[in-house]
Order: C-alpha cells, then structure tokens, then sequence
C-alpha cells in the first residue's frame, strides 16, 4: 500500500471502508477481495445518499409537492458507483482513499455488474432522465419490475450470436432497500361478478389468483443536487410459501408449482425491442407493473391528502413511456370506482388529466396489440373498463367523423379482436409527444394524424437529450478537465453555456489537447479489443463505430457491404490510396430475430475474411465486440472518430447514442433521420456528413414497388453488385456458399415483393461518396479537428437537462424543491 497523505473527510472516509469490510465479511483489508471492496464503497457512498435521503424526504414532504411517477417497463442504469460518487461531488476522494488502500477506483468499478434492465433506447433514456430529474431538484419517482435476469449476455461463437442468461442480482445488490412493508396484492384471472350493494355496484372475483407485489427502492443523487429521488422496482413473490392443499394431497410438484408460476412474472426483461409479440406472461407483467405502482400512488396520496380525489391531478403526474403501461389507465379508472367509490364521470376527469404519453417508434411491428380472448382471460375486471371506453370513443367518434368507418376502425380501442393500446393512450392521455422533431411530424401527419385534428393542442415534439454526468464526465474525464480549464465548470450544470467552447475549435494549442485525449481513449479501446477479440487494432487508423441494437432499419447491412466494396477495390487497385480504418461494431439481436443474427454472423465472417488477408496490410481491421451494454458504450463512445447514424430515413425515432458520440467528439455519417436533423441544426452542415434519402422520399417509394429502381442498381453499380454477388457466390463462406442467401435476397427481391424496403441499395452509392470524403478529411488534422470540437462545443441542446426542463414547461409543471 501507497503511503499517501489524507485529509480529514478521507481519512474518515477510509475507516468506513476498512469497517465495512470487517462487518460485512469478517476480514480485514489485506484479505479481502477486490469484490468485498466494491461493496464496502457501494455501502459507504449508499450510507451518505441515505442522510441525504432523510432531509430530502422531510422537504419533499413539507412541500406537499406534486410528483412525476416515470412509468417504464425499462431502466437500463448500468453500473451505479461512479456516477453516484460523482454526483456526491466525491470522486476525488474515493480515489485518494482507494489508493491508499491499494485500488484504483476505476479497477473496483469495473466489478458491478451492469443492470441490464432494459433492451436499448428506450430504457436507457429513462434511465438519463432520472438522473437530471433529480439533478433539477424536481420530485419523481422511477417505477420498474426487478427482473431476476436483465437483457441477455452475448457471446460470439463462430460469429454466431449465443444468448446466455444475466444474473444480475447474484452477488447481491448494494444499491437497493427491500421495503416489504409495502407489498401489494395484484389479482389475475378467474371470474367477476357484479352485486347491486349499497346504491351501487361492487365487483366480486372468483378464482383469481394473487400475486404480491414487493418493492424494493434505489435511491438516487443528483449532481450537485439538493433531492434524493428513487426508482421503486417491483419484485413479484407468491402470497404462499407453497400449495398446502397440494402438498398434503402428497403433490410436492404442483405444491411449488403454483409459487413459481406467480414469481416468474419478474423473472426476465423481454428481449424484443422495436418488435412486439402477443406473449400471455408479458401482459402480466405489464398489469403487475401497473397495477403495484398505483396502488402505491394511490395509498401515498390518500395517506397525505384524505379522500380528496379531485387533487389529484395537482400531486401526481404520470408519464408513460411508450405503449407498455397503458393499462395503467383502465386500472386507475378501476381502484377509483370499485375502492374508492367514485362513479364512472368522476373517475374519467382525474385520469384525463393525469396521464401523459411519449410514442418511441413508428414501426408497425411494436405497435402494441392484445388478443381479445386473452386480454378477457387475465384482466377480466380491466376488461370491462377498457371495453366501455371502447363504446365511448365510438359513441364520439361517430360524432367528430361522422359516416367514417374505415377511420372509427383505426382509431378504436377493440378492432379485429384485439386491444390496441395506443389508441387508450390517444383516447385519454392529455399529453402525447414524440421524441423528436421529425418523429412528431411523422406521427402528427401520419400515423396518429387523425387524432391529432382533434386536439392538435395535446401533443408536443421534444426531442431526447443524454445526462451530461455519465455520458461525458463519467466516461470522459479529461475530456470534461479539458473543456473546464477553457469555459470553468459552469456548462456541467448549464449544458448552454458548453457553446463557450466554440471558439477554441480552431486554436491551435486546444486541438492538439483535445487530439491527445481521443488519442489516449482510442489506445484503451485498442487494448480492451486486443484482450477481448484478440485483434491488433491501429490507434492511428480511423475509429469507425456503429453501436446500437441490431435491426434492419438501422442498417448495418449497409456498412458491412460497403466495407466488403472497400476491401475488394484494395485487392483490385494497388494504386488505391486508402486511409486505414477499424471498423467496430457492436448489437445485439433479439433472439427471435433471424435476419439480424443473420446480419451478426455477416459481420463476423467478413471480419474473419478482412483481418486475415495479408494482403492488404492491415489496413482494414474489422471488429464485432461482444455483449453491448451501458459500460461497453461508454468506452466506444469515447474512442469514436465517426459515428454511424445511418438509418433508414423515417424510422429511427430520435436515436440517443448519436448524441453520446457528438459530445465526446466523433464526426457522425448519416440520414437525415430522427435527432440527426437537429444535430445537423445544432452543428452546421460543414460539421456533420449527410447522405441518403429523406423520410418523404422513403415513404413514396415504400409506397410503391419499387422493383425497377432495385433492378437499374444492380446492372448499373458494379461495386454494388459484385458484393452482393459475393453473398452468395461462396466467398465468404466456402464451407457453406448458401448462408447469406437470406440477405441476397430480401436485397434484391423482397419477402413479399417489396425488395430492398430499407433502401441500403438505394443509399448505397452515397454513403459510399460520403465515407470516402470523411477519409480524405481525416488527412487534414488541423480541419478534422476543428470539426470534432465543434461538434462537442454543440452538443449542449442534446442534454437530458434541457429534455426535462421541456417536459416539465409543456407537460409535467413540478416546482423544483427549495
Ligand atoms: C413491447 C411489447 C412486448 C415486448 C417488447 C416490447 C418493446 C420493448 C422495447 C417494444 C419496444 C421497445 C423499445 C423501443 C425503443 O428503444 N425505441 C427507441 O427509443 C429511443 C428513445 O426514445 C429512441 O431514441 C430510438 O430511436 C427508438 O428506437
């Protein structure tokens, strides 16, 4: 151990440590794993959140505040330590401490596994949004399901993706208090009958089966901030330690059965995104969910306020994050009438003005919608609530659209016996928003047009944003000293004031810093993809990275073909002077999902093919890192020079990880898709690498066949149709010539007719003239430079702190706690 000087506060800081070890695992430091390490920190710097907690819950309290309940079957956290010690404004202290004891803080960090809970985009956006919810001192509350396992482990197999479980919660969880003084009932299934009682109805089930619902709480600190906020995440437990009926009748098995039927309901987080599937255990964790969270609401509310329900809409607000707590909208309407006796009309006013909606995508396949005969089956109750919404939306449509049926059928709650959840969401929330400029222009001219002539007023564009904390001060932190010595600390609680950054971009001196530092995040990217994938990567060469969920609109398929373009002209053309390149990618693909495993095993085989060919010298290196997550972005978004947003124009909603890779400094390639638009606003066109179709130009083509256009590319671009060619002709694959015949021909001929829908043929040609720009740029450093510092220098509008402030102006109007 270092002899290294503290100060006081470290010093005591340090004894914490040292007891905690010898408390919780009976040994003293030198015994005791870098693991009992983590957790001695995480419980020292949990202790601190809690007295604050206690002052913060006083004042909250005291305030009488109205508070943001975050609905969201996804928060995808990622690992807690760092961040919490940075928003504790600490993280100076616990390196000295930890140096003194013989650890680097960055070393014990690394062993917290990641809460995976959540697939991508969507869970990770709540996630930034409760850490700048808290850091603007605003009351909210993060709700979730405490799955058991988060989003699968990936691993590569002979370039195959193999999905392993994550058992997150195996070595325990430092961060959370179980609170099972408040667990909950929630009833599933069986019959409900309705008695005349008391001058009113009451409803009586019969054979429903409970489960309990047991939060835990994780509490959580802003930067520099003055709250404690939490995310509540509910486990379900069965309400018997097993089946005595069963087990006396000497049926062990059934016995404890029925007690793992009613627990694997917060067993594991599904795997799909952007795609939904009708899966009977999913609608039960969406009411578990749901139903927990109110009951909560609801109790808190009734413990603060009485039975005066028409405050309610003034104390809480509630957001629903996508379609997947929608029920939560008939189960309100539910507890208010059946427990706590208002009628229907009283009932209907508080719900339309608690509930605010944000759509996450346009893709048709995750609009959610629930089988009739299932939905009656397990929700029987909620059933009959949604089912009289139903009649009253058509009772009112048949007004504003008279002699309409085509639209009444679209716009209905029950058609072609299902429940279509967007539309309870349209039908009641009285705020509805899209997560960008153009994803709102898309949903308010398109998909959901025909309500929003109705009430144009109800539904607001406010694009995403990420936290500041982890996605540049966490992962980047010379990168953050760098901009402070410049423009001092103002800009990390002030995202406007990073602009004051701009005018170093062309000062010499500064770039040479900020080169320096991409530098030296590249060269850890290097090592971390030498141990992993065993590959040497050049840090000199251009970091090219696409990292995102794998999907066909986000258009993988497009870089690694034009990669395969760039190896076959280097084969053909020894004149060709190219600048070298390491292509990384990292995704996962939902498991059910073939084409985009397809697409992974692509990748891999023509990395595989690219890495081992000596005659090109290294001079393209392809990597496909494994098991992408929160932690894994943080150092890729760190290392990139170029970043690749390069969806299908239309379909990405806003995208997040575009954000991450401008702030730290890549240049992005990409559409005119989603948030890119206003990143091109934000930047200048001079900064930012623009190709491709526009949404419009998309959709008149998705609109028609589009066979003639596929057709002319493929005679006419040689490039193009020799890599396509190459899918098929046994180049990639001798062993197995016909793998890629999948990919050949969803390109080239369609699944139904429609080749090509996401338009990577199309694109192809320019994407191609676009990377070869951005490689001839490189070359310049003074000029790449510039543009990469102007890219972070404009970045402050993609804060998650300027999001909220919107939310909160247009939609949620919480007063911050004094
Ligand atoms: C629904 C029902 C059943 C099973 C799974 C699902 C499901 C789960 C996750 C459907 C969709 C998702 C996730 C969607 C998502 O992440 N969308 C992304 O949201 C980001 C934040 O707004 C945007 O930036 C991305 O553009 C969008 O793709």
């Amino acid at each position: 151990m270092e002899s290294v000087k503290l100060t006081p506060r470290e010093e005591a800081l340090k004894q914490e440590i040292v007891g905690k070890v010898s408390r919780y695992f009976g040994k003293v430091m030198e015994d005791a794993t870098p693991k009992m390490v983590y957790t001695a920190c995480a419980l020292a710097a949990r202790d601190q959140i809690m007295t604050k907690w206690a002052v913060s819950h006083k004042e909250v309290k005291e305030e009488n505040s109205k508070k943001l309940y975050y609905l969201s079957f996804e928060f995808l956290m990622g690992r807690l330590l760092t961040t919490n010690i940075l928003n504790l404004m600490q993280t100076d202290e616990y390196v000295h401490v930890l140096r003194a004891l013989g650890y680097e803080l960055n070393e014990i960090a690394e062993l917290e596994n990641d809460a995976g809970l959540g697939n991508g985009g969507l869970g990770r956006l709540a996630a930034c949004f409760i850490d700048s919810l808290t850091t603007l001192d605003l009351p909210a509350y993060g709700c979730t399901i405490r799955y058991e396992y988060g989003l699968f482990k990936q691993k590569i197999v002979d370039g195959y993706q193999i999905e392993l479980p994550d058992p997150w919660l195996e070595n325990g969880n430092a961060w959370e208090i179980p609170r099972p003084e408040e667990t909950v009932e929630v009833k599933f299934g069986g019959n409900v009958y309705t008695d005349w009682y008391d001058g009113r109805f009451s409803f009586r089930y019969e054979n429903s089966h409970t489960v309990l619902a047991m939060p835990y709480d994780v509490p959580l600190v802003g930067y520099d901030s003055k709250i404690v906020n939490k995310l509540r995440l509910w486990s379900a437990k069965s309400p018997d330690f097993m089946n005595m009926n069963e087990f006396n009748r000497g049926n062990y098995v059934r016995a404890v059965e029925e007690k793992q039927l009613a627990e694997v309901i917060s067993k594991v987080l599904y795997p799909e995104d952007n795609h939904t599937e009708g899966k009977e255990l999913r609608l039960k964790q969406q009411y578990f969910l749901v139903s927990a969270t109110l009951q909560w609401i609801l109790r808190e509310f009734e413990h603060r306020y009485g039975r005066d329900w028409h405050l309610l809409p003034e104390k809480a607000v509630i957001q629903l994050n996508d379609t997947h707590p929608t029920l939560a909208i008939p189960e309100m309407m539910r507890l208010l009438m059946d427990e706590k006796g208002l009628g229907w009309d009283e009932a209907w006013e508080l719900v339309t003005h608690l509930f605010a909606y944000t759509n996450h995508t346009v893709m048709s396949e995750a609009m959610e919608k629930w089988p009739l005969d299932m939905f009656k089956r397990v929700l029987p109750r909620v059933w009959m609530i949604v089912e009289e919404m139903n009649r009253r939306l058509l009772e009112y449509l048949n007004c504003v659209y008279p002699n309409d049926p085509a639209k009444h059928k679209y716009m209905a709650i029950v058609s072609d016996n299902q429940v279509c959840m967007a539309n309870i969401c349209l039908y009641t929330c009285f705020a509805i928003n899209g997560v960008s400029k153009l994803h709102t222009h898309i949903l308010t001219s398109d998909i959901f047009a025909d309500y929003y002539r109705l009430n144009p007023g109800r539904f607001h564009a406010i694009t995403n944003g990420i936290t500041f904390r982890r996605w540049i001060m966490d992962c980047n932190p010379e990168l953050t000293e760098l901009i402070t010595s410049k423009i001092g600390p103002g800009w990390l609680k002030d995202y406007s004031l990073l602009a004051d950054l701009k005018p170093y971009a062309a000062d010499a001196e500064f770039q040479k810093k900020f080169d320096a530092i991409k530098k030296k995040n590249k060269v850890h990217l290097a090592e971390y993809i030498k141990e992993h994938n065993g590959i040497d990567v050049d840090p000199e060469s251009i970091f090219d990275v696409q990292s995102k969920r794998l999907h066909e609109y986000k258009r993988q398929l497009l870089n690694i073909l034009h990669i395969l373009a760039e190896y076959n002209r280097l084969l053909e053309d020894p004149k060709y002077d190219y600048v070298p390149k390491t292509y990384i990618f990292a995704a996962k693909a939902a498991p059910g999902y073939a084409r985009a495993k397809l697409i992974i095993k692509l990748i891999n085989t023509v990395a595989d093919k690219i890495n081992n060919d000596s005659r090109i010298g290294g001079k393209i290196k392809v990597v496909f890192i494994e098991n992408y997550g929160v932690s894994i972005a943080e150092k890729l978004v760190v290392a990139a020079d170029i970043s690749e947003q390069i969806s299908t124009a239309g379909k990405e909603a806003s995208g997040t990880g575009n954000m991450k890779f401008m702030l730290n400094g890549a240049l992005t390639i990409g559409t005119l898709d989603g948030a890119n638009v206003e990143m091109l606003e934000q930047v200048g066109e001079e900064n930012i690498f623009i190709f491709g179709l526009k949404a419009e130009e998309v959709e008149t083509r998705m609109r028609y066949h589009n066979q003639d256009e596929v057709k002319k590319i493929y005679t006419t671009n040689h490039t193009l149709r020799k890599v396509l060619d190459q899918l098929i002709d046994g180049s990639l694959c001798p062993e197995n010539t016909q793998i890629f015949r999948d990919l050949y021909q969803t390109l080239l001929f369609g699944d139904y007719g429609y080749p090509d829908v996401y338009m990577v043929l199309r694109d192809f040609e320019a994407y191609c003239a676009t990377q070869e720009e951005l490689s001839r740029l490189y070359l310049d450093r003074k000029k790449w430079l510039e543009k990469a510092i102007m890219n972070t220098a404009c970045a402050g509008f993609f804060s998650s702190d300027r999001t909220i402030m919107e939310y909160n102006d247009q939609i949620w109007h919480l007063t911050p706690i004094e």
